[in-house]
């Protein structure tokens, strides 16, 4: 499941980070106002703790180096210990205002 969800991870990731690179804020998230360490950190519906997003239902857990991040060394599980999502707003080329969410489950 670990292993599915890191996929998932690298997937998203891997999109927001392309294309996306000028739209989406902190789509690798690596910058936050905690430090998941070597392990992970929970957070709860509304915490905005990890940059830019902000969690929208359920829990996540915000993960550093207990497993390999797809860029650099942090990443999030959706699946805190119940189905999670987070999302951020932001602007298109054409300066439409958007909302995206990531969700598990
Ligand atoms: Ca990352
Ligand atoms: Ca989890």
């Amino acid at each position: 499941m670990k292993n599915l969800l890191n996929t998932l991870v690298a997937l998203l990731t891997l999109s927001f980070s392309t294309a996306e690179a000028q739209i989406i804020e902190n789509g690798n998230f690596e910058s936050a106002t905690v430090d998941p360490g070597n392990r992970w950190t929970g957070l709860t519906n509304g915490s905005t703790s990890i940059d830019a997003w902000i969690v929208t239902s359920g829990n996540i857990d915000y993960v550093g180096t207990w497993w390999l991040a797809s860029e650099g060394i942090r990443s999030v599980d959706l699946n805190g210990n119940t189905d999670g999502a987070i999302s951020q707003s932001f602007r298109d080329g054409k300066g439409l205002g958007l909302s995206g969410a990531v969700r598990h489950g």
